[in-house]
């Protein structure tokens, strides 16, 4: 029987939001990023991730001793916390010159900017012996379709990670998809388009994909089907469980928060394909409520790990055998209710 998995928990400074939101300021006064880290060392998670201008503020106005000098500087503050750098993604939806898209703008200027900032996140994730890139590919869209050539869009893409596997033989690259937000259609919306794309790059081994909870299901998909099809590829690199409630903004709910059932699946699927034992992470990419207090800044954290370890139980105790019999006869709605149950302990 293979030894069971001991998941390793990480999140992203963005996580530790201060409640701003589209229709109000923020609600929790700013905090720096030391702050942060301790509250991540606090917690016991293991690993950190990062944009690169989380690792590097203001990189775009760095040279590239200071981007140096400030990746290694934080390097040194990760390892005597014993805390390590997950990933590292490329903040490519807040500088002007990604408005109409990174490297699917309409514009040769701003889809070259968008490679040079590339090349950049993966030095910064050098300096931080991370070998992993994610790409959410966020204004990778269009607001209307016939303001870009979709097929087009299809090459740039390619031709933006061909670039990336160029620049450094080892580093990786994992594709999160998303269907829309904040564009109102998004290129790469689901895992299937995300390793579809892979293929078409010059090193597919290299490319693989993150899954986010809501994300997929924005897609109208059920997270758990999108991990097992990714794992069928042994593409599965990184992993951001949260939640949503329906198809509306992303909310980033806390892992559980609006359907268990879901979540449950979701463990069941990392499970059965062993995902973690080649050192994967699990990272909660989820935000606190806007009303939350700061005495309660990173309760959604620690609920989001509680409920995943909880549900780990649940897999490992769940009642196979009486379910296959089910399965054999046929009989889902017993098996609905055995679930239920399950779920919901005796
Ligand atoms: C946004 C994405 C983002 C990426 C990292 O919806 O989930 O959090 O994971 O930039
Ligand atoms: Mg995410």
């Amino acid at each position: 029987m293979p030894k069971d998995t001991t998941y390793k928990f990480c999140f992203g400074p963005w996580n530790l939001s201060e409640g701003q939101d589209p229709y109000g300021p923020p609600t929790r006064p700013v905090q720096s990023f030391d702050w942060k880290l301790e509250q991540l060392k606090k917690l016991g998670f293991d690993a950190m991730m990062f944009h690169d201008d989380d690792a590097v503020p203001d990189i775009d106005n760095k040279s590239d001793a200071q981007l140096k000098s400030e990746a290694r500087a934080l390097k040194k503050k990760l390892d005597d916390a014993g805390i390590v750098a997950e990933i590292v993604a490329p903040r490519l939806w807040f500088d002007p010159r990604t408005i109409d898209g990174a490297y699917t703008s309409n514009d040769p200027k701003c889809r070259k900017y968008a490679i040079e900032r590339s090349l950049r996140c993966i030095d910064v994730a050098n300096y931080l012996d991370c070998d992993l890139i994610v790409l959410w590919l966020a204004r990778e869209g269009s607001y209307i379709r016939e303001s870009k050539n979709a097929r087009k869009c299809v090459d740039y893409l390619v031709e933006a990670v061909d670039k990336m596997l160029a620049h450094d033989k080892k580093i990786r690259i994992a594709i999160e998809p998303k269907p829309n937000e904040p564009m109102d259609l998004a290129y790469i919306p689901t895992i299937g388009h995300a390793l579809a794309l892979a293929t078409q790059t010059s090193d597919p081994k290299r490319v693989g994909c993150l899954i986010e909870s809501a994300h997929a299901i924005l897609a109208g998909l059920d997270p758990a089907d999108e991990i097992d099809f990714a794992c069928s590829f042994g593409k599965l690199w990184s992993l951001h469980l949260n939640d949503q409630n329906g198809l509306k903004f992303d909310q980033d709910k806390p892992f559980g928060s609006a359907n268990l059932r879901v979540a449950f699946n979701q463990v069941r699927a990392l499970e059965r394909n062993g995902y973690g034992k080649k050192g994967e992470y699990v990272a909660f990419d989820v935000h606190p409520f806007r009303t939350t207090k700061v005495e309660h800044w990173t309760a959604h954290l620690e609920n989001s790990r509680r409920t995943f370890l909880r549900l780990v139980e649940k897999a490992r105790t769940y009642p196979e055998a009486e379910a296959q019999k089910l399965i054999a006869d046929r009989n889902y709605a017993a098996l609905d209710q055995l679930v239920l149950e399950h779920l919901m302990g005796k």
